[in-house]
């Protein structure tokens, strides 16, 4: 739904901040009040027919990130507060009742910190840009005369040393040079920092007593699996709960009652990764029922939940789902896409998917941040095998590996796993993008995050992404599955592609001897621009990129016998990055452009995975059409 926004500052402006010093503003609430004498007029502009203002008040999709909407090259390079406005008229059943419904306002995600506000009183506070938050607001609601909900949100892109990912705002002070107060956002990653409501906005009730979370945990044999479950209930002591678990024909397969059980399954259809099984991706439904009485009043709560039942164990030399080998033939990602920068786009997903299909890939990395929860729905439902990664990326500078930094990063991989530990998909943790892990701090951060990470979730094997020596990483020791970057004949010896196969070997082969786990080639890559070519291959031609693709390639095809145990290509499409002598518009690594056109580079790695998938003997005998993929 389309939101009001301005960038108008009557939030503290960005000058006024010091990020460095100790006097930060930054997190600090705007007052409610000035939010509401500034949207005064904001609430009376008609959407969409006023599509377009010229004032500071100006229509603004959701979800979507703000910077690419406008011809502003100020709101594109935007850094401080940004404020959206919504109205909505509830229906008055949501309103009435004894006791009342709860109505809950949910965003999936907004980048980066968020204050939100509900007919001017604020009602929940979020730091991190790529998670949801929610706050009941009920009470609110009833305190307001009729249905209408006016949804307030000021947002702030500001990294800090702090935040996840970390950046850090430069003054610039010298005044022959730069304007008043003139600052940039310096951060250590590699991609735009788009900010905005990325995700869906939406408001929803349960009953004064509801199911407030469900943990699944799958086990099995040849012809038996177990369901374990834990379900958590709120606002009632005075409950029944119970449980039916259905295959995908609707038939029951298992009942269950009361918060924590085991469903025995008989025959399971396991959850298997796309090209491992002729149906990929088998999910079953739990279905959650909550009976409690409340004052009186029997309420009742339902929750579905789909469920996979697969394994997953990592050895010294294999990773095994449901005991067999698994060899990650896949990409990286980013939310990106032309307009709509970071912001969720259905259309966008699907092609993305079917790209995926069509490629052979089995499996992503959501290199650097959790995606969209509407992504991991699909991964689930494909088989798609996910390594879901946290926003820590970039994380360089010696002050964010301090305890402030280090407790945030703990409070993401709590939300993060609550949001997506029922995921079959989801097959291991990554904490980390390439932190400065040679930095001794780096061993007692790793070793706390990897801690917690599997307290929190002990069914998954937890990893982070190291670009540094294998002789120098202080967080590799914690780590399940070694997940290495590099760039051969890219960022070093650049223009040598004959250094490939000896450098690539020795880096196996080092990790290997040092920590006896398995490893994947977790980033590899060439830029390419799209039509530039030359022969021999010369750095950003596309027959570079393909060249750079095959030299990697025969070491993999060497090394995977052994224990290297995937291969993710640097990246699945062209991306847009902060401006910079070696990006033309963007990143172009990409196998497929950020239009989604196909370079040289995606016809060799299709080629090449569906090669590996067929290597299993599993496979549909010949797989040609799209159709197979629509299930
Ligand atoms: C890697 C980073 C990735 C970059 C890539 C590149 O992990 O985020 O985009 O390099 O420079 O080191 O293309």
């Amino acid at each position: 739904l389309p939101f009001y926004y301005s960038s108008q500052q009557t939030a503290p402006q960005p000058p006024l901040w010091s990020c460095a010093g100790g006097n930060s503003q930054l997190w600090e609430a705007p007052a409610a009040k000035t939010v509401k004498s500034h949207f005064l007029n904001a609430l009376f502009l008609p959407f969409p027919w006023n599509s377009c203002q010229t004032g500071p008040v100006i229509d603004m999709p959701v979800p979507a990130s703000f910077n690419d909407i406008t011809q502003d090259p100020s709101l594109e390079n935007y850094i401080g507060w940004v404020w959206y406005e919504k109205e909505v008229l509830l229906p008055l059943r949501w309103l009435q009742g004894d006791p009342a419904p709860r109505v809950v306002l949910r965003f999936g995600s907004a980048h980066y910190y968020s204050i939100v506000w509900v007919n001017g009183v604020q009602v929940v506070e979020h730091e991190g840009g790529h998670l949801p938050f929610e706050a009941d607001i009920s009470s609110v609601l009833q305190g307001s005369p009729g249905a209408l909900c006016r949804i307030t949100v000021a947002l702030n892109n500001t990294l800090t040393p702090h935040t996840l990912p970390p950046g850090s705002i430069q003054y610039m002070t010298d005044k022959t040079r730069y304007p008043k107060n003139y600052f940039v956002q310096n951060i250590k990653f590699d991609f735009f920092n788009y900010a905005g409501i990325h995700r869906p906005v939406v408001l929803y009730t349960t009953p004064a007593a509801y199911i407030d979370d469900i943990t699944v945990t799958t086990t099995s044999s040849e012809s038996i699996a177990m369901v374990q479950y834990q379900v958590s209930v709120v606002g009632s002591t005075a409950y029944s709960l119970s449980l039916s678990l259905r295959d995908q024909e609707g038939k029951e397969v298992a009942t269950g009652d009361g918060p924590v059980g085991e469903l025995k399954v008989l025959n399971p259809n396991l959850w298997w990764p796309y090209l491992m099984h002729e149906n990929p991706g088998y999910l079953y439904s739990l279905e959650v029922k909550m009976q409690a009485q409340v004052a009186g009043a029997l309420l009742e709560d339902i929750y579905t939940l789909p469920v996979g039942i697969r394994t997953v164990h990592v050895t010294s030399t294999q990773f095994l789902i449901n005991g067999r080998p698994f060899y990650f033939h896949g990409v990286n990602k980013h939310e990106d896409a032309d307009i709509r920068g970071k912001g969720l786009d259905w259309p966008l997903i699907v092609k993305d998917f079917n790209l995926l299909h069509w490629l052979g890939a089995n499996s992503f990395r959501t290199s650097h941040y959790p995606y969209a929860e509407e992504i991991m729905d699909l991964c689930d439902a494909y088989g798609i095998v996910v390594i879901d990664e946290s926003p820590g990326v970039g994380i360089k500078l010696p002050e964010s590996f301090g305890n402030k930094s280090l407790q945030h990063h703990l409070a993401v991989m709590e939300e993060l796993i609550r949001r997506d530990k029922n995921r079959p998909s989801v097959v291991m943790w990554s904490v980390a993008n390439e932190p400065a892990s040679e930095l001794p701090p780096a061993a007692h951060y790793f070793k706390t995050v990897i801690a917690h990470t599997k307290a929190l979730d002990p069914s998954r094997p937890v990893t982070f992404v190291t670009d540094a020596n294998y002789a120098l990483d202080h967080g590799a020791p914690y780590v399940d599955v070694i997940c290495v970057n590099s760039y051969f004949s890219w960022y070093h010896d650049p223009g040598h592609l004959e250094v490939i196969p000896l450098q690539l070997t020795a880096q196996f082969e080092n990790w290997y001897k040092t920590y006896q786990k398995p490893i994947i080639q977790s980033e590899y890559g060439a830029d390419s621009v799209p039509g530039l070519h030359s022969d021999p291959p010369m750095m950003f031609t596309e027959e570079y990129q393909t060249a750079m693709l095959r030299e990697y390639h025969s070491v993999f095809d060497k090394k995977r016998k052994e224990y290297v145990i995937g291969e993710l290509i640097w990246n699945f499409a062209d991306f847009m990055t902060s401006q910079g002598t070696t990006r033309v518009l963007g990143n172009k690594k990409g196998i497929f452009t950020r239009q989604r056109q196909p370079k040289a580079a995606a016809f060799v790695l299709r080629d090449r995975y569906w090669k590996i998938a067929n290597e299993s003997s599993c496979l549909p005998p010949v797989v040609t059409s799209h159709s197979l993929f629509l299930k």
